[in-house]
């Protein structure tokens, strides 16, 4: 019945470029899976709340400078911190997560960091259950509200990101096309996280071995 009251919650994690629709998609899926009863929460990396947070939103808005290497690893900061994850899992709440490890290594691999020294910190960190990736060119993106404001959004730098994510994909990725209308997203995905819901009740909680 999707409610998660008996076993561990998942861990449910929406990638994709910029504007591609995972801040709409996640707030609808989670709104659908509180109407079905599910103990679920809605997370988003970077978590800009916290002091890790604040210094990845200042250097986002052009307001900081950080070496690449080293804004790298604050953003993978900013998910270790987040200790709560584990236990919220274990506890029977789902996450659904806007941005995870992959957001990391795509964008600082788009900027040439070498993709192996880019996975290393996110080594150990709770892997998810699904990663559903909304594919989006970034040409079609940009037509849509809101692009230019931030550091990473330019039409050249994002098809790059799209590369790197295609080559991080694994069993675990279920790609749906982003660019159908909001309401066919929405049914794909509550579908695809129903099911992950339902079927990650028997296994353990593994962790990223990149
Ligand atoms: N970053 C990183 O470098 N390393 C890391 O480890 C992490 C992140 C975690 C901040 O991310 C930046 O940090 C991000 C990656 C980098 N930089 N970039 N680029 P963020 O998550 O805070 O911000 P964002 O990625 O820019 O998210 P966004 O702007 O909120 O986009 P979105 O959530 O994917 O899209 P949306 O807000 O749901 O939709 C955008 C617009 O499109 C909106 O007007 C919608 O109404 C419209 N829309 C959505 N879906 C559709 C469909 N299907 N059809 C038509 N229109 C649609």
């Amino acid at each position: 019945n999707g409610s998660s009251n008996s076993g561990r919650g998942a861990l449910i994690v929406l990638e994709g470029l910029d504007r591609s629709g995972k801040s709409s998609q996640c707030a609808r899926l989670l709104s659908f899976l509180q109407g079905k009863g599910c103990q679920v929460e809605g997370w988003r990396f970077p978590d800009r709340a916290t002091g890790v947070g604040q210094m990845i939103s200042a250097y986002l808005a052009n307001e900081s400078q950080f070496d690449d290497r080293t804004i790298h690893l604050l953003f993978s900061a900013n998910r270790w911190e987040k200790t709560l994850m584990e236990r919220k899992l274990l506890g029977g709440t789902t996450l659904i997560v806007n941005r995870y490890s992959y957001s990391g290594v795509a964008f600082s691999a788009a900027k040439g960091l070498d993709i192996q020294w880019c996975k290393a910190p996110e080594v150990g960190l709770v892997a998810p259950d699904l990663v559903i990736y909304l594919d989006v060119q970034p040409e079609k993106a940009v037509e849509r509200g809101g692009y230019g404001g931030e550091r990473y959004e330019r039409i050249g730098f994002q098809k790059k990101v799209g590369e790197h994510y295609h080559s991080l994909r694994d069993s675990t990725w279920k790609v749906i096309n982003g660019s159908l209308p909001m309401e066919s997203v929405e049914e794909q995905l509550r579908e695809l996280a129903m099911n992950c819901i339902l079927e990650c009740q028997g296994k353990q909680l593994a962790n990223l071995a990149w």
